[in-house]
């Protein structure tokens, strides 16, 4: 160790030097986005602060509430329970044990489509449940498939409200009431979707179906900063299934899957949800599906096959040309099927989108020179 303060830079300027974050002037494929400054200054406020620790962060855990109520009014859903989870992953992982636990089969299994997100395979394996994927039709949860996969031991239906790849949305109140009859919960994973669904005229919330749990994060379509997941559950006996004892803290039980948790993805995720929720969130959501429908019209006017983009997110088939607009610093990922995948975040503007269309024309020049 130095003693001369003068010739050593502080480690975190040293860091800083060597790191910057990345720009998000060409990321088009992510579902995070720039957090809204208010966001950004909660975040930063609140960083030395844990909520998993309530009898001693009082002010955090307070604002927790807050932010649960907040997004039971964007999910549907008055007195919810719930918590700021690390994620989508968690949230949905968590939604998976409060169906294993309240259920009495030794063989349980969940049903989802073929469009859930990964987190569930995790979920699946970490908590020992059957996964059954149901195929889809048209992007969609195939109602028929899903109801010849559920049985005597399905203890959850998962239906996805904004599914990662092609932001689909399935058929949840017959999902929702597939579930109820075979004695299962049913889950919503509107991560990404749960900012924009309530512009939209689609029935995906609890208020539209007898959904029992969801999962609606802040640091994606919320504009908060990572780390911000939501679970919601309908009502607090739900949340209960995942209670175990804490004999040292102050609070008897704990029922998140982490620890320690971040304060500043709470905070923020007030602050923001208190800025934005409703007309703010309305806005962003109009703008960006307003992108997504321009990329689209663009794209097929230069005979590009694209996927009709429901919800703010456009998948379009550029052939080979994903590797070559990525050398050109577009942040750009593919389906699994091999679309290039663009989300159109609040990051994601008409100019950028402008320039990228102009990057795609300038590569399919350069081919017919
Ligand atoms: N459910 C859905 C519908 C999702 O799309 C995702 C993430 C999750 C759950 C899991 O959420 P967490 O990643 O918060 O745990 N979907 C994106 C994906 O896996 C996540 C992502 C986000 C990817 C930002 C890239 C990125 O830059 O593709």
């Amino acid at each position: 160790m130095t003693t001369d303060k003068g010739a050593a830079p502080l480690t975190a300027d040293r860091v800083m030097q060597r790191a910057e974050p990345q720009e998000f002037s060409r990321v088009l494929s992510s579902m995070c986005t720039e957090p809204h400054p208010t966001a950004r200054a909660a975040a930063e406020r609140f960083l030395a602060t844990n909520p998993g620790d309530p009898g001693t962060y009082e002010s955090v855990a307070a604002l927790e509430r807050t932010a649960v109520d907040l997004l039971g009014q964007v999910a549907g859903l008055r007195d919810p329970a719930g918590y700021v989870a690390s994620g989508g992953t968690e949230a949905n992982v968590q939604a998976v044990r409060i169906a294993r636990n309240r259920a009495a089969t030794r063989d349980p299994n969940v049903v989802a489509p073929a469009s859930a997100h990964f987190s569930f395979r995790k979920a699946a394996d970490v908590l020992g449940v059957e996964l059954r994927t149901a195929p889809l039709a048209g992007y969609r949860a195939d109602l028929e498939a899903v109801a010849e996969l559920v049985d005597d031991d399905t203890v959850l239906v998962v239906g996805v409200a904004g599914s990662t790849e092609y932001g689909r949305v399935d058929p949840i109140p017959a999902m929702a009431e597939m579930a109820s009859d075979a004695g299962a919960l049913c889950h919503v994973d509107a991560a990404w979707g749960g900012f924009v669904l309530p512009f939209t005229d689609h029935d995906w919330d609890f208020s539209d179906a007898p959904v029992d749990t969801m999962t609606v994060d802040p640091h994606k379509m919320g504009q908060a900063a990572v780390p911000a997941g939501g679970l919601l559950t309908r009502g607090p006996e739900l949340l209960d299934e995942l209670a175990v004892d804490t004999p040292y803290l102050e609070s008897t039980s704990q029922v998140t899957l982490t620890g320690t948790r971040s304060g500043a993805g709470v905070a923020s995720a007030v602050a923001v949800m208190e800025e934005l929720w409703p007309d703010g969130y309305e806005a962003e959501y109009r703008r960006s599906q307003a992108n997504a429908d321009w990329l689209a019209a663009e794209l097929r006017s230069r005979g590009y096959d694209v996927v009709e983009p429901v919800l703010p997110l456009v998948a379009a088939d550029l052939g080979d040309r994903i590797a070559a607009l990525r050398e050109r610093g577009w942040r750009l990922s593919p389906t699994e099927a091999g679309e290039a995948r663009v989300v159109c975040m609040p990051h994601v503007t008409r100019a950028m989108l402008r320039e990228f269309v102009a990057d795609l024309d300038d590569l399919d020049d350069g081919r017919r020179r």
